[in-house]
């Protein structure tokens, strides 16, 4: 046998003998390493005739190779048998109950929700809900929005393809995503008797997104249909709301006269705030923040839904949710 030969054998053997992961390295670094054996005889190739080259050059390098698959071949059995230890002494009692509670919370917008329902509930309302894909009608037409008004253009609305439209004939609807939840309230006016006293907060959609705008967000209307209802209960009724959600005793309303198709009068309501070490705080009336938008209800809305308006008035306000949070919790993003 050459010595190349020779050499092999013994590195092959010294490979197989290796009992474990830390002991095989230590026959890599001494055969392949910087020093090692094999390395050397890698660097005697330089000195060599080119004739001798062309013959030592591919013993030498395939006595390489060979030590090499040896290695990667011994590891990988020295890690089946490491793993297999683990296995066999590692154990895991899977019907263990976990030590810590669970890590998640309530989304912000739920919170502001949840908060809202009790707030209302102390003032008699109870929560009213409806479907989010709606058909013109109740989420426009019986709103004091015809097909031609302006309004309808404002709300970017999501319209479905014509051919998801329900019925047929003269009763075919097109349907779209709720702009906001109005219909809700329309939904309850024409299948409860008033007095009506409810909140419709859920999700709305709206074809426009920037830093400002996405495409779905949240809603919270309240509305209250009774006899003799008048803009002093309006009044009241924000007052004690914003009071309560935003837990201050200080906060100041003003009421901007404004136009919304479905209420007349209509009034936006701005929330004052005083400037406190360069931030703004609700509470007190050095600036104004407009917040929701409110108003006696039409009487071509009550008429829609079936009422006779010079019996029952109405009152109604509406409002994004996702901006109550973010004044509340000091978010200044969406
Ligand atoms: C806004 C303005 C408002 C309403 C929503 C309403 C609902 C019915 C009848 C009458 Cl069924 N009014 N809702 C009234 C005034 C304002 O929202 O700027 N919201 C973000």
């Amino acid at each position: 046998m050459s010595d190349i030969d020779t050499m092999t054998s013994d590195w092959l053997s010294r490979i197989e003998r290796a009992g474990d992961l830390q002991a095989l390295e230590a026959e890599r670094v001494a055969a392949l390493g910087k020093q090692g054996a094999i390395t050397g005889l890698l660097k005697t190739l330089g000195g060599m005739t080119p004739e001798e080259r062309q013959v030592e050059g591919p013993r030498i390098h395939s006595l390489r190779e060979r030590v090499l698959d040896a290695i990667a071949e011994r590891k990988a059995v020295l890690e089946g048998a490491q793993l297999d230890r683990r296995l066999a002494t590692e154990t895991f009692d899977m019907s263990l109950p976990v030590s810590t509670g669970p890590q998640g919370s309530v989304h912000p917008v739920s919170q502001v929700m949840d908060e809202l329902a009790e707030i209302f509930a102390d003032l008699g309302f109870s929560v009213a809900t409806g479907p989010e894909i709606e058909d013109d009608w109740h989420n426009f037409t019986a709103l004091n929005i015809p097909e031609s008004h302006p309004a309808r253009a404002m709300h970017d609305t999501f319209y479905f393809p014509d051919q998801m439209s329900r019925g047929d004939g003269a009763e075919k609807k097109r349907m779209l995503l709720r702009t906001h939840t109005s219909p809700v309230q329309i939904r309850t006016m024409t299948s409860k008797a008033p007095p009506i006293y409810i909140i419709a907060p859920g999700r709305t959609y709206r074809s426009d997104s920037d830093a400002t705008h996405t495409p779905m967000f949240h809603q919270v209307e309240g509305l209250v249909i009774d006899k003799g209802i008048h803009m002093g209960h309006l009044k009241w009724t924000l007052e004690t709301f914003l009071k309560a959600y935003f837990e201050r005793d200080d906060i100041v309303l003003r009421l901007r006269p404004s136009y919304f198709p479905f209420t007349e009068p209509s009034a936006e309501v701005d929330v004052g705030y005083t400037i406190q070490k360069g931030r703004r705080v609700l509470g007190g009336s050095e600036g104004w923040m407009e917040l929701l938008g409110s108003g006696m209800v039409h009487p071509k809305v009550i008429t829609a839904c079936g009422l006779d308006p010079d019996e029952w008035q109405g009152s109604a306000l509406g409002c994004g949710i996702d901006r109550l949070g973010m004044l509340k919790y000091g978010m200044d993003d969406l």
